[in-house]
């Protein structure tokens, strides 16, 4: 046990360093050379179970590659707070979506507990359940190098730069009832938990989130789960970024430390300048964001006079209490009206009504949670990371984005990304 445990800090403390290694070498750019080897034309096997239109909007913006599977949400597309689930994005870290039997599959939870458990679907679905509404979104969207400079997404509809985000109303077993039937021991502290997917995609959980409101779900806007989203079950760890929201979810081991499984530790950490350039693994909540989706980049106002601009508000500390809107490039803000209902950790609507005087225009939404929490203009945002003001205009790998969105109207009515000038 003793040699055991000195044995897995050296192996942290190497990992720690190849991480530093890594990042500094450019993951970043490891990142976006995927999103170059992208085959926008390729088709999944798994396919949405929506429209032809649907299907269409979605593979506008798709991205395929040997380890990668990613759709956007046309967040320009749909109305209300619900993203039609054909709409959902996909964040698959693998080549293709397992193909799961729902009658054969089982989820163990093992480790730190009195009585190891299997459940098979039919158990899950005896057991008391909550359907709950919440937003999932990935760790890089919106992020600034989705932005940058000399970028393929440049000028492209917000769904590219923001569509890595989508809210759903999900339905399953809390996690407290699954753990509370195996017994946690007492060094019970944390959890880690894998899917059925080739990657065997897995991620590490404090007890305390897990307990608190934390669930295994089946079901996504009354329907199973699509297969994209990890039919017959997935983690939904709310308000907390898309990683710790495991899909085909198979085994849950309580353990008394944290993992460090191979997309935490290597593929999602990222270099911070204010922590001396090294890495920082995890970031667990989302601060608050807004992103107004009409109009947009890439859309064209036909004239002066009335629009509705409208968009979403989210945050993960809780729910959405003020979205403003400026629409003078951030010198005036006036408040927007909010679409109920407004949940917490949920996507919320905001409308905004607005006479156009033909001029060139700025458009901005910032939003407010009930924690208190502002969201930040981009120099707001580097300045908390300690991004020096001469790296401001690079495109970095700053995951965990939330800075405000800037949209660019001419004086013909185009409009455009306006986060870096
Ligand atoms: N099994 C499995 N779970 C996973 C992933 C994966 O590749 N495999 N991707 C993660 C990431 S990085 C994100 S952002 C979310 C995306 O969820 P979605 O594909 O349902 O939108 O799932 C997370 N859970
Ligand atoms: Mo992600």
């Amino acid at each position: 046990m003793e040699s055991n445990s000195s044995g897995r800090r050296r192996f942290l403390k190497q990992a720690a360093a190849l991480a530093g290694v890594a990042a500094g070498a450019g993951a970043g750019a490891e990142w976006a050379a995927r999103g170059q080897s992208a085959k926008p034309e390729a088709k999944p096997d798994a396919q949405a179970n929506g429209s032809q239109d649907h299907r269409e909007l979605l593979r506008r913006g798709a991205r395929f590659s040997v380890d990668h599977i990613t759709y956007y949400t046309p967040l320009q597309d749909y109305a209300g707070f619900i993203t039609p689930a054909q709409l959902h994005f996909v964040q698959q870290h693998s080549s293709h979506f397992p193909e799961i039997d729902a009658r054969e599959h089982r989820l163990t939870i093992h480790g730190l507990v009195d009585r190891p458990l299997s459940f098979s679907m039919d158990d899950l679905k005896r057991l008391p359940s909550v359907s709950r509404v919440h937003f999932l979104e990935c760790q890089g969207n919106s992020s600034a190098m989705i932005h940058g400079q000399g970028n393929q997404n440049m000028g492209l509809p917000v769904q590219h730069i923001w569509g890595m985000t989508s809210s759903s109303e999900w339905t399953g077993v809390p996690l407290s009832v699954l753990l509370n039937e195996a017994g946690l021991q007492k060094e019970a502290s944390w959890l880690v938990y894998e899917g059925a997917d080739p990657g065997k995609f897995s991620h590490t959980l404090p007890l305390g989130k897990a307990l608190d409101d934390v669930f295994v779900a089946y079901g996504q806007n009354g329907d199973p789960l699509r297969v994209e989203q990890g039919y017959p079950i997935r983690m939904i760890v709310p308000g907390w970024e898309g990683p710790f929201s495991v899909k085909y979810l198979r085994h849950i081991k309580v353990a008394d430390q944290p993992y460090h499984a191979w997309n935490e530790a290597m593929n999602h950490s990222i270099p911070r300048a204010d922590v001396g350039g090294k890495s920082r693994w995890y970031h667990f909540q989302w601060a608050t964001k807004s992103v107004i989706t009409r109009p947009s980049a890439g859309m064209k106002l036909p004239g002066r006079g009335y629009v509705q601009i409208t968009g979403l508000a989210w945050s993960g500390g809780g729910a959405i209490s003020k979205v403003e809107v400026s629409t003078d490039g951030g010198r005036s803000w006036k408040e927007a009206k909010l679409q109920g209902p407004v949940l917490p950790k949920a996507h919320t609507r905001f409308t905004f009504d607005w006479n156009w005087n033909g001029e060139e225009a700025v458009l901005m939404s910032r939003s407010t949670d009930d924690t208190g929490d502002l969201q930040p203009s981009r120099p707001e945002l580097y300045k908390n990371w300690g991004i020096p003001a001469e790296d401001a205009q690079k495109a970095v790998r700053t995951t965990h984005f939330n800075a405000i969105q800037p949209w660019k109207i001419a004086r013909d009515g185009s409009i455009q990304d306006g986060m870096f000038g």
